[in-house]
């Protein structure tokens, strides 16, 4: 069976692939957590993969819709000229104000003139796949009372006997248990926003308790942290990530290469700087922070490690006499029971070694990946200036990192 990318890749590998065909998928959201970036996206992807999507709004005006996907950087102006993005406005109604839409829900509170103008949509585009985005079952319920999702059961059958996928967005407010379970019941899968605090951090996550076609029972354990990020999206969230290593090992150079902003912050005087840098890559948003290498610097070095999630570990593949101090910088890491990777830079210079002998060197387990680095560009003036590391190595790195990261 072949599923429908969402856009989001994280969401998607849980998914074992992304959303099946035909069923609904509802993004369940705890009040002051907002799910309409996560329907954006899923939409973007798929009208960019050319299906038809058709956006049902009973929250805001159409416009609002686009203005919002704009700000996310989604421009969607050229597919709803295309009719590649159609809007049912459910929403116009409800205030008693006019519609530019087509497709315009007049009696938008009542639930079966909804589904006649979906009827109408979906009838008009017939061969393509469509994605149906319902935003939102929350107002519906507020506007139409808690019968109005009878109705919506109703469109299980609409979609799949018209090629159409759906995306619905329900916000959790204090409703009767009944009602819950009703909505839970018209959901093939289930997208749980919530958030969790951490000292004074609120932290979002999503996790998935239910998806049908979905058998491993480990699904239900998954709790991803997450962030939307302006523009780009839903990104997986990853606030503190350590790039640590031995003096010259290449620390400065990798956090510069793989951030899309780096600083070096040169608090500790004019020889010792901090790198800090930004990553958005592979749906992660990801904050660097290099180490300073020497060993009097380790108290600084646990301070950085409250509050991360996983270290980078850059070797210099040619100076093994160094591997004693990455050894030694690893153990404090592995201490604080965080997962890590190891970069073996340099490792196309004369005299490097492979990865296979830093791990017998280093006494690496074979869980534990060792990644070849090597540089794209060496600076002229050599001396400390961070060299220009291959982008598809520092790929390697950080897919390997956010592999174990969750
Ligand atoms: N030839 C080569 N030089 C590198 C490579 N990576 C870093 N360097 C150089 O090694 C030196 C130390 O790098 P830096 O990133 O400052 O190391 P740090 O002390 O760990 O932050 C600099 O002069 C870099 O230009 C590499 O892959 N190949
Ligand atoms: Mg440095």
């Amino acid at each position: 069976m072949e599923l429908f990318k969402t856009g989001i890749p994280r969401l998607d590998k849980s998914l074992e692939g992304g959303i099946k065909p035909f069923s609904i998928t509802t993004f369940w959201a705890k009040p002051g957590i907002e799910n309409a970036p996560f329907a954006y996206q899923v939409l973007f992807e798929r009208i960019e993969e050319g299906d038809i999507g058709v956006y049902i709004v009973n929250t805001k005006r159409s416009d609002t819709v686009m203005e919002e996907m704009k700000h996310y950087g989604w421009e969607v102006k050229d597919y709803i000229e295309r009719n590649s993005l159609i809007f049912v406005d459910a929403y116009s109604g409800l205030i008693r104000a006019p519609s530019k839409e087509k497709f315009f829900v007049k009696d938008a509170k009542n639930p079966k003139a909804i589904t006649s103008k979906l009827n109408e949509v979906l009838e008009e585009i017939k061969d393509k796949h469509k994605l149906v985005v319902f935003d939102s079952i929350s107002t519906l319920i507020d506007h139409c009372g808690e019968d109005s999702l009878d109705e919506v059961k109703e469109w299980k059958n609409l979609f799949e006997s018209n090629k159409a996928t759906g995306i619905f967005l329900f916000t959790e407010w204090p409703y009767e248990k009944e009602t819950l379970n009703k909505v839970q019941l018209i959901s093939d899968a289930i997208i749980n926003l919530s958030a969790i605090e951490e000292r004074v951090i609120l932290r979002e996550y999503f996790s998935i308790p239910k998806a049908s076609w979905v058998e491993k029972e480990e699904i239900k354990e998954i709790r991803i942290p997450f962030k939307i990020s302006t523009p780009g999206g839903v990104r997986v969230y990853i606030p503190k990530v350590l790039v640590t290593g031995p003096y010259n090992a290449g620390k400065s150079s990798f956090v510069h290469s793989a951030s899309t902003r780096a600083v070096s912050v040169d608090r500790l005087g004019t020889t010792i700087a901090l790198d800090h840098g930004h990553v958005d890559y592979a749906g992660f948003s990801v904050d660097l922070f290099g180490t300073p290498g020497q060993e009097r610097f380790d108290p600084i070095l646990e301070l950085l490690g409250g509050e991360a999630l996983g270290v980078i570990v850059v070797v210099d593949s040619t100076d093994p006499e160094t591997f004693p101090r990455a050894k030694e910088m690893l153990e404090k890491s592995k201490a604080s029971g965080l997962p890590y990777v190891i970069a073996a830079n340099k490792s196309n210079l004369e005299g490097a070694l492979s990865p296979e002998e830093i791990r017998n060197t280093m006494k690496i387990p074979e869980t534990i990946p060792i990644i070849p680095v090597t540089a794209e560009k060496i600076p002229e003036t050599k001396e400390k200036v961070p060299a220009e590391l291959k982008e598809e190595d520092v790929h390697n790195v950080l897919d390997a990192l956010f592999e174990r990261l969750i």
